[in-house]
């Protein structure tokens, strides 16, 4: 029978690639294995019990109505991170403030965490995929202190680690601590995580483009001159492109770093800086997709290289396959004068 690497031996194993590292990346990487799973058993019910469904009535720092399973997944990342000594703080798209825990063995802790816990969670209700998406980095502010803001406001090229759960027909927890991108599927008959998709890598070209085109008319110019590069025909370049958007960030960036695609979420009418945040969905993504061998970037800058200024900082987000975040580039420059 086929050895299957569960995600457990997989952390242990690479914990060579960090000589420095005591164990405790290990052991925080582990935490969020486990957070997710209590999160995993409460978004497969939750078609089925009332009290977790619909909204929770209040609404986010992004003036965003936030979900009862939002509130939950939040809750439960923290809580894990909170009593297991590796981390020092957190940054959630939930909170408007980080948090920095203020006990004796996290003052201690060596990392910070940012993350979005639940993303997509308007979906919910429909019954399409969701995810959770993290970062993480070394505090830059001395151990044995709380956490302050600088620690949360580091550049994406600082991270250490960083991936998504996305909570689908099955639920995979995909991660890259600067060795590659690795994918592993929760078999819930067991409960355990296994290695499905050992050395993720995103195609260099692809035919499909993910972007919510009813916000077209108040698109910059270039990103409406590449919708319309995707949909004329050419056989060389295997157009017109295939357009898919699921309206779920870890779903259309999954299915692209899989297939071969592009996402874009870029300043809107509504969003006049973008859409997605900085610090815990266009980072933690922008480091997977560059350790698969795509690209990540705001439409002319690379997204690793921002510095941030706010916690819940929006950028706008070209992502996916190297060739045609290249060409969408191109239509950027080619018509930034035309917006
Ligand atoms: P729109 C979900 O709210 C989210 O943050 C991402 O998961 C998703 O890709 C995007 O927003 C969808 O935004 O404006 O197209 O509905």
């Amino acid at each position: 029978m086929q050895k299957v690497t569960t995600l457990g031996e997989f952390i242990v194993q690479k914990q060579e690639d960090f000589p420095f590292a005591k164990g405790d990346l290990t052991s925080l990487l582990s935490t969020i294995r486990l957070a997710s799973k209590v999160v995993n058993r409460e978004v497969n019910k939750a078609g089925l019990v009332d009290d977790i469904l619909g909204s929770s009535g209040d609404e986010n720092i992004q003036g965003e109505v936030q979900q009862k399973l939002d509130i939950y997944a939040d809750q439960v990342f923290i809580h894990a991170m909170m009593t297991r000594g590796e981390v020092c703080g957190v940054g959630s798209e939930e909170n408007d403030e980080f948090i920095a825990f203020d006990n004796p063995i996290s003052r201690n802790g060596r990392y910070v965490i940012l993350m979005d816990p639940l993303d997509g969670s308007s979906n919910i209700d429909v019954n399409v995929s969701i995810g959770t998406i993290f970062s993480i980095y070394r505090r830059v502010s001395p151990v044995g202190h709380k956490a302050v803001l600088e620690d949360f406001l580091q550049p994406g090229t600082s991270q250490i680690a960083a991936g998504y759960v996305i909570y689908g027909s099955s639920t995979m927890l995909v991660y890259t601590t600067g060795n590659g991108v690795n994918g592993f599927t929760l078999d819930p008959s067991i409960g355990t995580y296994c290695l499905s998709h050992p050395n993720m890598r995103f195609p260099d070209y692809g035919n499909i483009y993910s972007i919510n085109e009813g916000n077209y008319i108040k698109f910059p110019e270039g990103v409406k001159q590449y919708i319309k590069y995707c949909q004329i025909r050419d056989e060389e370049t295997n157009r017109p492109y295939t357009s898919r958007y699921i309206g779920s960030l870890v779903a259309d960036f999954h299915r692209n770093m899989i297939k071969g695609g592009i996402y874009i979420y870029p300043t809107t009418e509504s969003a006049p800086n973008g859409k997605l945040r900085l610090l815990y969905e266009n980072n933690p993504l922008a480091f997977i997709a560059e350790q698969a061998g795509a690209i990540a970037t705001d439409g002319y800058q690379r997204i690793l290289d921002i510095k941030p200024t706010e916690l819940h900082q929006r950028t706008p987000l070209f992502i996916g396959s190297k060739k045609m975040v290249e060409k969408a580039m191109e239509f950027m420059r080619d018509f930034k004068d035309f917006n």
